[in-house]
């Protein structure tokens, strides 16, 4: 059964009521530009096939009452329980949307069935597909009003709150996907713009067999990033006479010519508050995370983060060029020099995405990578149609599945 059918029918069985409102939200793929939005800088994803759904009726108490078909143990929230209060990685998501509706919701909860066939903790973003799709079903059955914009934002809000200090890259596409394209998002300033993607090309996504679960020890490995790449933005500020107002990020200075060259002057390590104390800046800037602060005298490795964010930009500029000119030799090169830059610059590979990676493009992709944060989950290929399967077929034989063609699909909607 389809997710919004079987949300429909599991909050039927549970609730023996109808729900007021079914919202489907996809899964997403990041086809290139990773770790670079929380830094400010161009991201190009697309929205897939696979979803997660919500059905959702308000109720009189001020509860969230929520069941899963993939999540065995059900929830039953106070509307202010905060996601920190949670036990089960899942809850955290209905109480951080909680969270961030607050006095939006007229002091009464809700019961919700999510339903989803989008594989979790891979790097397809089911958590951001979860949020999104609660948030627009929650609008629909409350008529909260909120405009896409709004939701998107609310929705990132929410996975921070959770624990990532996401960047807004998926919770964005989730949003706004077109079908058949690609959507190149940037942050400084806001745009975004849909990316046609030529007829005679196919996506294929695998499992590494290892999950990268938001809600563990990837979330951590997540925040170390966020935190580094704020520290290289400051050094490197401080280096090139450049003020930034609020939190630096390397989207603050990438477009000053003499920043790629400075980023082999940055220290190899550095904590946070030795780079407060050397730039000027005050610590909490770089250190202040939505889930709580980040340790100011971790030791991390800056310069190597840095390298890595500003060269997958500059790629994201020319893969958006490669595929306006259907040229798929080019996009796969960008792709396997993304993919070597994670692995040995930002460090957030694992030697079965390696492996994924490499059997894939000797199978006959004209690129892949790892594909979302890393740290295990997913790789992306894109071959010409027609080798798709045996691309599929390689990746089973490496890392034994799953392995799926996705196609660039619409994003989040009411059923
Ligand atoms: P995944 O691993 O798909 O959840 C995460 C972030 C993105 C982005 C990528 C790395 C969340 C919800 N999403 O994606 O915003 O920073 O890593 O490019 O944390």
């Amino acid at each position: 059964m389809d997710p919004a059918a079987a949300a429909a029918a599991l909050f039927r069985s549970t609730f023996a009521a109808e729900p007021a409102a079914v919202a489907v939200a996809p899964g997403r793929v990041n086809l290139i530009g990773e770790h670079t939005d929380y830094n400010g800088l161009p991201v190009l994803p697309f929205a897939i096939g696979q979803s997660t759904a919500v059905a959702v009726a308000p109720s009189e108490a001020p509860l969230l009452e929520a069941v899963s078909r993939e999540f065995p143990v059900p929830a039953r929230l106070p509307l202010d329980a905060g996601p920190a209060a949670c036990a089960e990685p899942w809850h955290r998501y209905l109480a951080a949307a909680a969270a961030v509706l607050g006095p939006r919701l007229p002091g009464r909860g809700a019961r919700i069935a999510v339903a989803s066939d989008l594989p979790a903790a891979s790097g397809l973003s089911s958590s951001s597909a979860l949020t999104v799709a609660l948030l627009l079903a929650l609008d629909a059955a409350f008529g909260l009003g909120l405009g896409r914009a709004e939701l998107a934002g609310l929705a990132a809000q929410a996975e921070r709150l959770a624990g990532a200090e996401t960047g807004g890259m998926d919770q964005q596409v989730i949003a706004f996907a077109e079908a058949g394209a690609l959507l190149r998002i940037d942050f400084l300033p806001p745009a975004m713009r849909a990316v046609p993607v030529p007829a005679g090309w196919a996506f294929v996504v695998a499992s590494s067999g290892q999950p990268a679960p938001k809600g563990g020890g990837a979330r951590d490995a997540y925040n170390e990033r966020v935190v580094a790449t704020r520290i290289a933005a400051a050094l490197l500020a401080d280096m090139l006479g450049a003020e930034i107002e609020g939190t630096p990020l390397l989207g603050h200075v990438a477009a000053i010519d003499a920043a790629p060259v400075l980023v082999d002057e940055l220290p190899a390590r550095s904590s946070a508050r030795k780079a407060a104390a050397t730039a000027g800046v005050p610590l909490e800037r770089l250190v202040t995370l939505a889930a709580g602060t980040f340790d100011p005298d971790a030791q991390l490795p800056v310069r190597g983060y840095a390298r890595h964010v500003l060269a997958e930009a500059e790629r994201v500029d020319l893969a958006c060029a490669a595929v306006e000119a259907g040229d798929l030799a080019a996009l796969g090169e960008l792709m396997a020099a993304s993919h070597a830059s994670l692995r040995d610059d930002y460090r957030c590979s694992t030697p079965a995405l390696d492996a994924l990676v490499k059997a894939m493009t000797k199978a006959g992709a004209a690129g892949a990578r790892l594909t979302g944060a890393g740290f295990g989950g997913f790789a992306i290929a894109v071959c010409e149609r027609g080798r798709e399967q045996a691309v599929i077929d390689a990746a089973v034989a490496a890392a034994g599945g799953p392995a799926f063609e996705v196609a660039p699909s619409a994003g989040a909607r009411l059923a």
